[in-house]
């Protein structure tokens, strides 16, 4: 099993009311968000992991998502090239700080699109949804990359979410908590999968960190279907975040 010792955030910018957003939640209030992040970094932390915050990018208002922007594991990082023309450049500066973690970095690189969060990793495989904003072209690349590494890639078409861990997260033990789309998923198949209850669907985006799972709070149902489970849950507030379509994971890259 995994255990992440390092995390790596960034700060919101003031200009994150104008991210992108389909959630019809209106729009995130700037304070609110800065304690909910400071918030989410002390979990983080809580789980053992030393988390560096990175300054905020005032030029790129869904910066503070910064799981989109790589994808990291032990053996190979990879700065990832967002689909959306709004957030290309992001992984720039995270590029210049994970040169100073990583050995070697390899880049998805044009006419290829990733984005982080529509990668999720499963002990040696690593799903991959094909999505608006990730294409066929920037999964085989990352299965070239990664393949050089032992990884296997697989692809998974998208249907309605926005990214492949809007809908499903691994809580690692061969588990997954699933919502919509990925209940019943052929791909998915030899996964134990923890429904998300009806209504709750936001919520499918959780975060296993070293054991313990981090859960939005405001979705009792889910919660306890996770304790359920067997794993002690910790309730977050993410609701200036939800506002812009982001989750629980894309608020930070776990390595
Ligand atoms: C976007 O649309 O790109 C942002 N407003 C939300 C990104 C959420 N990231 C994620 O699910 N990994």
């Amino acid at each position: 099993m995994i255990r992440f010792t390092r995390a790596l955030a960034r700060r919101p910018c003031r200009g994150m009311g104008r991210g992108l957003s389909t959630a019809g939640l209106g729009r995130p209030v700037y304070e609110k968000a800065l304690e909910q992040h400071a918030a989410y970094v002390g979990a983080l932390r809580s789980c053992g992991l030393a988390v560096t915050v990175l300054e905020a990018d005032e030029v790129h208002p869904d910066s503070v998502f910064v799981e989109d922007t790589a994808v990291l594991c032990e053996r190979a990082a990879v700065i990832a090239r967002p689909g959306a023309s709004s957030r290309r450049g992001e992984e720039r500066p995270l590029a210049k700080t994970l040169g100073g973690l990583y050995p070697h970095l390899d880049e998805i690189l044009a006419p290829g699109t990733l984005e982080g969060g529509d990668v999720m990793r499963a002990g040696d495989r690593f799903f991959v949804g094909i999505s608006a904003r990730t294409n066929e072209e920037g999964a085989r690349q990352l299965a070239a990359i990664l393949g050089r590494h032992g990884f296997q890639v697989v692809a998974v078409p998208l249907r309605a979410v926005l990214h492949l861990k809007t809908g499903v997260s691994y809580l690692e033990n061969n588990r997954l908590l699933a919502s919509g789309e990925f209940l019943c998923h052929p791909l998915l198949a030899s996964f134990g999968i923890i429904p998300v209850p009806d209504g709750e669907s936001y919520a499918a985006n959780s975060l296993w960190v070293n054991g313990r799972v981090l859960v939005p709070s405001g979705f009792p149902l889910t919660r306890e279907a996770i304790a359920k489970a067997g794993y002690e849950t910790i309730p977050l507030d993410v609701s200036e975040f939800r506002k812009l379509d982001g989750g629980l994971s894309c608020l930070s890259l776990r390595f």
